[in-house]
């Protein structure tokens, strides 16, 4: 009996281009991907099926996820961290503030995105059912919307739809492709804007109009399919008791 070896990962970039590992549904990596689009960057993509991922990717993926990046000797994981040494390490428009205040400002709101947006949206669309516990996720909601909208948009700007004036930034797409999920948020779960919530309708107007906005976004229905499939298959890992 003959046995197939598996396949071995791709080699690693020797020639100080740029590795991109990512899933067309991940909005992690849709930031990074975007990053890269921003910045006028080259980038082999190497797409990866998380839901039948090759045997060699836990090697290469200290934590089995995407987006990670491959460049110059070096792997870069965590699409925050990730877009960061983009910026750093390549020419192009500068994505972060010129200052260390404005650099403070703007991890600050990519912190506010992973610790307090992210866990409110999810809540919208994990209320299992529960009425009580969806509306008290949609209220909930509303106010991270607004205290982006007051605190972000309305103090560090007035020169710009963005959130550090007249371009886009670091910021911008860390948010940008959890935005784009809006409308799973209203399917699933019931979430409007907020009618005072003027700055961020602005905002999202304008990233929408970007090039690497447009190159990487997906409509609401396929990111409803892709919701779908995933929960069937953490059904079928672990079936209800
Ligand atoms: N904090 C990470 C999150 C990345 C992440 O959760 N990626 C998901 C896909 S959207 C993943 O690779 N999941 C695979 C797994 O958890 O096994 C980042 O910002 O890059």
């Amino acid at each position: 009996m003959s046995s197939t070896a598996a396949p071995p990962p791709p080699p690693p970039p020797s020639d100080g281009s740029v590795q991109l590992f990512s899933f067309e549904g991940c909005p992690y990596a849709q930031r990074s991907r975007m990053a890269l689009i921003e910045k006028g960057i080259e980038a082999t993509l190497i797409e990866i099926d998380l839901f039948n991922r090759p045997d060699w990717f836990r090697a290469v993926s200290p934590y089995g996820k995407v987006p990670l990046l491959r460049h110059a000797g070096g792997t870069v994981y965590e699409s925050g961290i990730i877009n960061q040494y983009l910026d750093e390490a390549f020419p192009g428009p500068a994505l972060m503030p010129s200052t260390p205040l404005g650099r403070a400002h703007a991890r600050i709101w990519m912190d506010y995105c992973e610790t307090r947006f992210l866990p409110a949206a999810n809540a919208v669309v994990a209320h299992g059912g529960d009425e009580a516990r969806r509306q008290a996720a949609v209220a909930a909601f509303s106010e991270v919307l607004r205290f982006l909208d007051r605190e972000a948009l309305g103090q560090l700007t007035t020169d710009g739809p963005y959130f550090f004036g007249a371009r886009p930034g670091l910021v911008d797409i860390h948010y940008s492709p959890f935005f784009e999920r809006f409308g799973t948020y209203r399917e699933l779960g019931g979430a409007e804007w907020p009618a005072d919530c003027e700055r961020l309708r602005r905002w999202f107007g304008a990233m929408q109009e970007r090039p690497s906005y447009r190159a990487t976004a997906r409509p609401t229905e396929y990111h409803l399919e892709a919701r779908r499939q995933m929960m069937a298959r953490r059904r079928a890992v672990a079936p209800a008791a």
